[in-house]
């Protein structure tokens, strides 16, 4: 099995997900700035020109950082970051969606509206990066309302692939001149303690 992953948040969750796992792979780092993920023998693996991949031993690939952790998740069990009975497995895919959709997209909006080395993957509207960088705060306050039930994790008491998605969103709020906004204290704590977590590094 080998792990083709970059830069950037969606290599970032695979890293974190195996951390956290105690999993190592192999893995073959891809140079975006040599458009190694755009090169055809990559573009077999993944035809949308994107990290991060898995290969399987038997040539299976599987694409986007969600469903590798999924498949990952299989393999190792341990600790269950997709949830360990229904209840739990329903409540971190509710909120896996809602940190993905509500929160990571802000913020990867506003990076891919802006950044040139997104302006080949699709029309970028400056305007609309703007839109979303003035919604982000609200985002996270949000956020900070949900967790005023003393909740230490955002799917409930155990961490999970939802803390996960968080933090990726807070990270590339940092890279992109996002950070959790100041005065929202249930966030904020959530943040320390993510970042104090030994897989932020991964
Ligand atoms: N939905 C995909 C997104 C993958 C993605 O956008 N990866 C970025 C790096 S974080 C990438 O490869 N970008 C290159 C490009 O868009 O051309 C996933 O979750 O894996």
């Amino acid at each position: 099995m080998k792990l083709y992953q970059s830069i950037g948040p969606n290599s970032y969750r695979v890293r974190i997900f195996m951390a956290e796992k105690g999993i190592e792979l192999p893995s073959v780092q891809i140079d975006f700035a040599r458009m190694e993920h755009k090169a055809p023998e990559f573009l077999k693996l993944n035809s949308l020109g994107q990290v991060p991949v898995l290969e399987l031993d038997d040539g299976t690939v599987i694409t986007e950082s969600i469903a590798i952790c999924r498949y990952l998740e299989a393999l190792h069990p341990e600790p269950p970051l997709f949830g360990a009975d229904a209840v739990s497995q329903g409540k971190i895919e509710m909120w896996n969606r809602r940190m993905e959709q509500e929160v990571f997209a802000t913020i990867g909006n506003v990076a891919l509206h802006t950044d040139p080395f997104f302006k080949e993957r699709l029309t970028q509207v400056p305007a609309f990066a703007e839109a979303q960088r003035a919604d982000v705060p609200r985002k996270w306050a949000w956020l900070d309302r949900e967790l005023a039930d003393g909740r230490p994790y955002i799917a409930g008491d155990a961490f999970s692939t939802a803390d996960i998605i968080g933090m990726v969103a807070s990270w590339l709020g940092d890279v992109f001149g996002m950070v959790i906004p100041d005065g929202l204290d249930n966030v904020g704590a959530w943040d320390r303690r993510m970042r104090a977590r030994p897989s932020w590094n991964a």
